[in-house]
């Protein structure tokens, strides 16, 4: 029977990891998935984490099941984290724990196509290619809103605007809450309000995908667009993921926040378990119970506060770096946008050809939309970037 079953396309970031380990040029560099690297290339285990799963291992006396929306001190303290202290005592929230932010992602669409079979989900052009993935595998119909001006490199917030209006009640705008993958572009403040009120007006519900949090401006101020689109709408969901934050990405930590009219909350919060159960009943807890530890401990919270914000502002750093050596190789501002831009990535504005010339030529992989992940370079790797990037443009 499964011999029926059909080959299945790689994920093309996914599949750049492969290509570049099996390069055996030397000083290659990997500008491809989303994974935070240190100067040294590593990807370290977080202090304040290392020391939770230290005292998880001590303390912990029992692994029996949760609950079905898993557990209730982890949710509550990530929900303070994203939507500010004392969020969590308010009576129109509803949370489950999940499998990733990818699961949060899917959760929401699930309990969005089961609330209104016949929904659109609006999502920007480009966007993480995995919410393509998410949204075609469910039959939920989409279509993109324009989003980003390439020639500027920022936000084409007259086009978002007016396409967003297309919306109505019932769909789904699916929204970066910060650092816009993969673009790194982002709204101002002033914008999102208009945004909010372009979504309100439609009486859609806005979906708030928050993978990066603590990774652009600060925690709190990553968390700002997504409080202001609280505030001002009636229905939002919140898809966070704590795989960058906290470094955690294997252990599969993600949470859903839906913000309903209080008269929901209790249908709404039964509808995230039935999905849970059917799908594979308890979600994940190691992840969850490291998040609350560290965020539930004065000490472990600071230590990974600062450690966080370290890694923020070594990728800023970067930026500045980078678009500096730009500069000087290109003898122009056409890449000053990399410095404006937030989180762990930017789209360079390179050409497929190009693109292919930086790898086949220079060992240097990001992937065909000329994203590059910004925590791939380092100090060493800043001008040898700059410089093949200046060359092959020129040609
Ligand atoms: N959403 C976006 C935009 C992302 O870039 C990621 C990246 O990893 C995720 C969601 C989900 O991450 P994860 O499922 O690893 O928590
Ligand atoms: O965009 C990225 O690189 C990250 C990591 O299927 C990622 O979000 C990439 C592909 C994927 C899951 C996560």
């Amino acid at each position: 029977m499964l011999e029926q079953l059909k080959a299945q396309p790689a994920d093309k970031i996914l599949a750049l990891t492969e290509a570049f380990r099996a390069d055996e040029r030397h000083g290659k560099i990997d500008l491809g998935v989303g994974v935070y690297r240190d100067a040294y290339g590593l990807t370290p285990v977080m202090a304040a984490v290392k020391e939770a799963e230290k005292r998880i291992w001590d303390e912990q006396k029992t692994k029996a099941y949760t609950q079905l929306v898993g557990d209730a001190e982890y949710r509550t303290a990530l929900t303070d984290m994203i939507l500010g202290e004392g969020a969590v005592q308010r009576a129109d929230l509803s949370s489950s724990a999940s499998v990733g932010g990818t699961g949060a992602v899917h959760l929401a669409l699930a309990l969005a196509r089961a609330a209104n079979p016949e929904l659109t989900v609006y999502y920007s052009d480009p966007t993480w290619p995995n919410h393509l993935t998410i949204l075609s595998s469910m039959g939920i119909r989409h279509q993109s809103y324009r989003y980003f001006d390439a020639e500027s490199g920022t936000v084409d917030l007259t086009g978002m605007l007016e396409d967003l209006q297309q919306a109505k009640a019932g769909d789904v705008v699916l929204l970066h809450g910060c650092c816009h993958n993969p673009t790194g572009a982002n709204p101002t403040l002033e914008q999102w309000a208009q945004v909010a009120q372009v979504v309100k007006e439609s009486g859609a519900t806005a979906l708030i995908d928050l993978a990066y949090q603590g990774f652009g401006d600060g925690l709190e101020q990553d968390a700002a667009a997504t409080r202001l689109l609280t505030g001002a709408l009636d229905e939002v969901m919140i898809a966070a993921s704590c795989s960058k934050n906290f470094g955690i990405y294997r252990e599969r930590t993600g949470l859903l926040i839906a913000k309903t009219a209080e008269a929901q909350q209790g249908t709404v919060q039964a509808n995230m378990a039935a999905q849970n159960r059917q799908a594979f009943s308890f979600p994940p807890d190691h992840g969850a119970r490291i998040v609350s530890t560290v965020l539930t401990d004065a000490g472990l919270r600071q230590s990974w506060t600062e450690e966080l914000e370290a890694v923020r502002l070594g990728m800023l750093e970067l930026r500045a770096q980078l678009s500096a050596a730009l500069r000087e190789e290109t003898g122009s501002d056409r890449f000053d946008f990399i410095a404006r831009h937030r989180g762990m990535f930017s789209r360079l504005g390179l050409t497929p050809e190009q693109v292919e010339k930086l790898r086949s030529e220079y060992g240097i992989y990001m992937t065909g939309d000329s994203r590059i992940n910004i925590a791939g370079l380092n100090r060493e790797t800043v001008p040898v970037l700059a410089k093949a990037v200046a060359e092959v443009i020129r040609r």
